[in-house]
């Protein structure tokens, strides 16, 4: 397998809005991430991985963009950027871009131009379409945020596309104008010394010819990810692969909703031809509700999670590279997810749960927060959400009666988007030391126990665990290159598996649950020796017995 330094690299995922506030406004911004690059390279990580700071109105919090190449506002300034960039490159830690290029915001001038005439040169930027026959809408397609993917424009008695919120309109990939402008701008941030992207929801950038209707889904529309890896999806990111990204010595990303395995095995081929990674969804999917999707409290079951886990593992060893993560500013917070939030197991099973992750095969991403095993936030009522997403589900799902106020509120606290973007938790100072102001969104009330601060002065912190995995992984060529093989695939409870290089060989042993097991380790490692653990120094023996949550890795 050839080696590559975005394969050996841990990233560090920030949420700008969420991170750390350096002047009192309440909002997260650049200069408070610089502040914190000493912390960050504390921790260990490669890389940073930037959710959107361009210019934007914040419909959908900064993924709705006006200006590409401008900094939001409530962010800073361009040289608050590049002083940020240099501050990382100083510490050897690399920035990547968040791509947004399905959508512009429709306050974007290419949007501006595009509505206001169909002969605009900007009209065919956008995909626009009239009414059907009937006078109903061009198709059946639903945007991610709830209600219809179609918006309807007066100026010229047509509808636009909008997979996401009616201010984020899709834009035509099929006109090689749009290809053009994007790959300029691209190349605009290469040169200022960006070291990569990640792409949001690029598999959706080639639309179905014909934008045929689908399956309808829970509310009545097509799911927003129906047409993913559309027919020319991978001649544009071929194309933006030659043009851009090989301008530089890039690391790329790929958001891939909707990826299947052997789609992956495209976007994310070893010829380094398009991207260098995806993320798939499979395993956040492990938890969903036939019904009503994401909008659940179910549990998941721990053999889904290591059917998906190993399909990927094994698809794509030796033909494209995973990447692996639990959470992101999409996603609840793991611990409260799949692991165990209580006092009595909640570090526990934050450091079962980044053992079982980070001993994969793959780069891990960590997402803020994360190092120290935050927890959901107990919400309570929609007062406190500002999440779009939430917000628009709860009145269309109550609204059609299909999931009832108390059931959709319990959804919300347990899977939704805000769970992930809550302030940082940097101390136990008034607001959580994220800011002087007031908080845009509430902090969680937990953060007199859960803070960086804390866990900074003591050993045995998630934070030190975090960095202890991370310092293995940079140290051990196993960890990063290691065939990933799964034992026991049936059991309820445990999730093993080993990693082989050569010679060597590591047993990664994970108990998700909180009973205590005994599992027969296999002779070979018998003589091993302990290479990290959550409890203090587990005994190796035949007929181990492992206590609740208990994660360790034996060296060969
Ligand atoms: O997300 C798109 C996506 O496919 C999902 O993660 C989706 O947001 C999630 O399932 C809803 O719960 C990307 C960004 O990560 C997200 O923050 C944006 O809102 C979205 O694209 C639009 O840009
Ligand atoms: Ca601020």
């Amino acid at each position: 397998m050839e080696k590559r330094w975005w394969k050996e690299s841990v990233v560090y995922q920030i949420y700008p809005r969420s991170f750390c506030d350096s002047n009192g406004d309440g909002i997260g911004d650049l200069n408070g991430i610089t502040e914190k690059l000493d912390y960050l390279k504390e921790l260990g990580i490669d890389v940073i991985w930037l959710s959107p700071v361009y210019q934007s109105p914040n419909d959908d919090n900064g993924y709705d963009i006006s200006d590409y190449q401008a900094i939001m506002k409530e962010f800073g300034t361009m040289e608050d950027f590049d002083n940020m960039i240099a501050a990382a490159h100083e510490r050897g830690i690399k920035i990547l871009m968040d791509l947004v290029v399905n959508h512009t915001s429709d306050e974007h001038k290419w949007f501006i131009e595009s509505r206001k005439s169909t002969d605009n040169p900007y009209r065919d930027y956008y995909i626009w379409r009239p009414a059907k026959e009937d006078g109903s809408l061009p198709n059946n397609w639903g945007s991610c945020f709830s209600g219809p993917a179609w918006e309807y424009d007066q100026a010229t008695d047509m509808y636009y596309l909008h997979l996401f919120s009616k201010k984020q309109p899709d834009l035509n990939w099929d006109n090689p104008a749009v290809r053009q402008d994007v790959f300029d701008m691209m190349n605009w941030w290469l040169k200022k010394g960006v070291d990569g992207f990640r792409m949001d929801v690029i598999s959706l950038i080639s639309k179905e010819p014909g934008l045929p209707d689908k399956e309808p889904g829970i509310n009545g529309y097509a799911t927003f990810n129906v047409s993913a890896n559309g027919p020319h999806v991978h001649e544009y990111l071929q194309e933006m692969r030659e043009k851009v990204l090989n301008n530089a010595d890039t690391m790329t990303v790929g958001e891939c909703s909707g990826v299947t395995l052997e789609e992956a095995k495209k976007y994310a081929c070893s010829d380094e031809k398009e991207l260098n990674m995806v993320f798939q969804f499979e395993h956040m999917d492990v938890d969903a509700d036939e019904k009503t999707g994401k909008w659940c409290t179910r549990k998941m079951n721990l053999c889904d999670l290591k059917e998906i886990m190993t399909r990927w593992q094994k698809g794509l060893q030796d033909v494209a590279w995973n990447s692996l993560y639990l959470e992101n500013h999409d996603q609840p917070r793991s611990v409260s997810r799949f692991g165990n939030d209580s006092d009595k197991y909640r570090e526990l099973s934050a450091k079962m749960l980044a053992t079982c992750l980070h001993m994969m095969q793959g780069t891990p991403y960590v997402y803020q927060g994360e190092e120290l095993g935050m927890t959901n936030c107990p919400f309570d009522t929609l007062d406190n959400i500002r999440d779009l997403e939430s917000i628009n589900a709860y009145h269309e799902l109550t609204q059609q009666g299909k999931i009832s106020h108390e059931d959709m509120m319990a959804a919300i606290n347990y899977k939704g988007r805000d769970n992930a973007r809550t302030p940082m938790q940097w101390s136990d100072e008034k607001n959580a030391g994220f800011t002087t102001g007031t908080p845009w969104i509430m902090v969680n009330p937990n953060y007199t126990k859960i803070n960086a601060m804390e866990q900074l002065s003591r050993e045995d912190s998630v934070f030190r665990y975090y960095q202890k995995l991370i310092r293995l992984r940079h140290e051990n060529e196993i960890i990063v290159y290691g065939t990933y093989d799964l034992l026991l695939p049936d059991d309820p409870d445990i999730y093993a598996y080993t990693r082989s290089l050569g010679a060597d060989k590591l047993l990664v042993v994970c108990n998700f649950s909180e009973n205590t097991r005994t599992f027969s380790i296999p002779d070979q490692f018998t003589n091993g020796s302990i290479m990290i653990s959550n409890y203090k120094d587990p005994t190796i023996q035949n007929n181990m017995s492992i206590r609740p949550y208990e994660a360790f890795v034996i060296k060969k």
